[in-house]
């Protein structure tokens, strides 16, 4: 039992909060003040073993496995108007756990039913097909539940990226353990009273909290886990990935991004510059999504990076609980030291810094986790500022002139996840979306998601899709049926049958 006079969150198994197995507990802090707002257990490996037992036994219970495919959508329909009547409050949480602003977590956790209710309708849409081989056999196809599901989720957006992990798993019939970040648990842990209300049988979801090295790792090595679907860092994925493979575990990885954003001489500027912002500033470029490259057509580069600046001059930096706030504080406290190292490293290759790149600290900031929005330009490929992922409100800009340049320019990252293109023009805008390693592009759009299309990345991105029906299907196991329909003598043993 943990003696804080905070709130404190245990670790839910088997359909009940229960003490983690060794007495510990995190301090979770709140970045816009600091301070510890709440405690969070810290589990281990026995934690995780329970958590997988049950979700073990969960899979083949009649309360769960028993349930008729119309059943299980039901079920999420209920968790997602449970969803519905609490999303204030998980906006409200989400904002004090990792800073994102109010304005945005409303949004978010408004339209956060609309991922349940998607999920829900496939639960009695997939079935097999018959494929039509020769002879006298009947050859079928069944998707099947995988087994139990390790749902790994960072703190950018932690109630959400959870929710499509634990919604497609469930409408598919497999059971899951969801390891939240240390930074934020509260959410994942008060949406699980959520889904008890609504019914969802114990032991089907299980939270065990903690870090990475304790909780993490003995999840993605328990022999009781069936896939990993992980979304977080791209060294935590690779270490993930080679974990799996000694098991042979399928893994899905939703891995970082370093996108580029790029826009033509016969742009809508307006509208370009605010896909900018929106790419990079918004969520204080906390986003894998973030359009943290900006190629710009020479004829328009003074044009649109005015219009960047002019806008970002009056932004309001500040308590991301007021509903005025354009960005708010960045995370935690040693992200914020990794951006500032960042800034500092572009300056010292070279980049001009002509927009911020410092902390902000004056007056009611001064104890929070405050970066001011930064523009670098005369950037090059080569630069570290424009090749890793930073994950804050840092823009390296970069001129161009032709479509083959800048399309070159654009595919010379590591990365794949996703990028924008600003043109008027319909010819360029396909031809320029089918050329860029990319898993989604938008066009005169940016940031634009919806749990009906497909989302995942190329390269270091990861692979594997959240979202839409092939999101769907990652949450089956494919399996091929023969049944030899005929009477007749079994043909020559030694030879292959068809
Ligand atoms: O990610 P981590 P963090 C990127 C971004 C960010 C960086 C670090 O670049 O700066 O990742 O963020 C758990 N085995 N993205 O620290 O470390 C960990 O406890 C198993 C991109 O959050 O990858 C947490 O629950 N699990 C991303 C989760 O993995 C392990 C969004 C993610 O942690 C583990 C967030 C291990 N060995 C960050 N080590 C996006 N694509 O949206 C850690 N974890």
């Amino acid at each position: 039992m943990s003696t804080t006079t905070l709130p404190t969150y245990d670790i839910f198994i088997d359909g009940e909060f229960v003490s983690p197995a060794e007495d510990r507990y995190l301090d979770s802090i709140n970045p816009a003040t600091g301070k510890a707002w709440y405690q969070v257990a810290s589990a281990g490996a026995a934690d995780v073993d329970r958590a997988v037992r049950a979700a073990r036994a969960a899979l083949v219970s009649p309360a769960w496995a028993g349930l008729t495919p119309s059943a299980r959508g039901r079920l999420l329909r209920r968790v997602a108007d449970g969803l519905a009547a609490r999303a204030e409050d998980l906006a409200m949480l989400e904002t004090n756990d990792n800073g994102k602003l109010i304005r945005d977590t409303r949004a978010l956790y408004g339209n956060l039913p609309i991922i349940w209710e998607y999920f829900a309708g496939w639960a009695d849409k997939v079935g097999g097909e018959v494929v039509p081989t020769v002879g006298t056999n009947l050859t079928y196809l069944r998707r099947e539940p995988i087994g139990v599901v390790a749902a790994i989720v960072p703190w950018n957006a932690p109630i959400n990226l959870a929710s499509h992990k634990i919604a497609a798993a469930l409408a598919m019939g497999n059971t899951v353990v969801v390891k939240p970040s240390e930074i934020t648990s509260a959410g994942i842990l008060e949406m699980m009273k959520i889904l008890d209300e609504a019914g969802v049988p114990r032991g089907v979801v299980n939270v065990v909290t903690g870090t990475g090295a304790d909780v993490g790792q003995a999840l993605v090595a328990h022999p009781g886990v069936d896939l990993i679907a992980f979304t977080g860092g791209t060294s935590t994925g690779t270490a993930i990935a080679k974990k799996a493979a000694e098991r042979h575990v399928p893994v899905l990885l939703e891995l970082g991004g370093k996108s580029p954003n790029i826009v033509f001489d016969d742009a809508n500027t307006s509208n370009a510059a605010n896909g900018i912002i929106s790419g990079i500033f918004a969520a204080g470029g906390q986003a894998c999504t973030a359009g943290s490259r900006v190629y710009l057509h020479n004829a328009v580069y003074d044009e649109v990076l005015d219009k960047v600046k002019e806008r970002m001059s009056g932004i309001r930096l500040g308590d991301p609980l007021a509903a005025e706030t354009e960005i708010g504080p960045v995370a935690y406290e040693a992200h914020m030291n990794r951006i500032l190292d960042y800034i500092r490293i572009g300056q010292e290759e070279g980049a001009d810094l002509t927009f911020g790149g410092n902390r902000v600290s004056e007056g009611d900031l001064a104890s929070g986790f405050y970066v001011a929005p930064t523009i670098f330009e005369n950037v090059t490929s080569e630069m570290r500022i424009t090749r890793e992922e930073i994950f804050g409100p840092v823009l390296s800009v970069i001129r161009f002139d032709t479509e083959e340049e800048v399309v070159r320019q654009a595919n010379d990252s590591a990365f794949g996840l996703v990028a924008g293109v600003w043109t008027q023009n319909v010819n360029r805008a396909h031809r320029i979306a089918h050329q860029l390693d990319a898993g989604t592009v938008w066009v005169n759009t940016y940031r634009a998601l919806s749990p009906l299309a497909p989302f995942g990345g190329f390269k270091s991105s990861g692979h594997g899709k959240e979202g839409g029906e092939y999101g769907v299907l990652e949450m089956t196991r494919l399996k091929t049926v023969w049944v030899n329909l005929s009477e007749a003598p079994t043909a020559d043993p030694f030879v292959i049958q068809k």
